[in-house]
């Protein structure tokens, strides 16, 4: 991936899932959906029915020890449908979710969230994370690695692009 022009590897697995058409471009990689496998399509369905929400894509991290990590983000890339919520399913271990108030504005909105201090999410096997609008345009999120943890954890976030 590249962070500041730069091309370093992705400090975990990913893939990306969707209906025909949904791509997604971030930290210059550029995903064309894997069709949805039957246990996956099932995820869907039911978060759909539970949520009330329609969810047409789908990133899968797979975090292989405590070394793989994500750094800080916010899920606003221009093709992610804003005012849509991010369904986050945890599986395997327990790995910590940071948050903390976006460091300047964006698209010219002030962050709400500007002074407030960072959260922490313990994220347990079985969690579900529902990530609201507007919360990426005032948070950014990471997962910070946790080097002396083993074992795998495989987190699922549900989205919507704009197609
Ligand atoms: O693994 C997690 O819980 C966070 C994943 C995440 O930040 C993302 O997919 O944007």
């Amino acid at each position: 991936m590249r962070v500041y022009g730069r091309l370093h590897p992705v400090p975990r697995l990913v893939c990306w899932y969707g209906d025909p058409g949904c791509s997604y471009r971030y930290s210059g990689l550029s995903h064309d959906p894997l069709p949805w496998t039957a246990p996956l399509e099932g995820l869907r369905e039911q978060l759909a029915q539970r949520l009330g929400w329609s969810f047409n894509s789908l990133l899968l991290n797979r975090y292989r020890s405590g070394a793989d990590r994500m750094g800080w983000h916010a899920d606003d890339e221009p093709e992610l449908a804003a005012d849509h919520q991010i369904a986050s399913l945890s599986l395997g271990v327990m790995r910590t979710l940071r948050f903390r108030p976006r460091p300047a504005a964006v698209r010219g909105v002030p962050s709400l969230a500007s002074g407030h201090p960072p959260l922490a999410l313990d994220l347990a096997d079985g969690d579900l994370l529902l990530m609201e609008p507007p919360t990426q345009a005032h948070w950014q999120h990471a997962l910070p690695a946790r080097l002396r943890q083993g074992g795998e954890r495989f987190n699922l976030t549900f989205r919507r692009i704009e197609t």
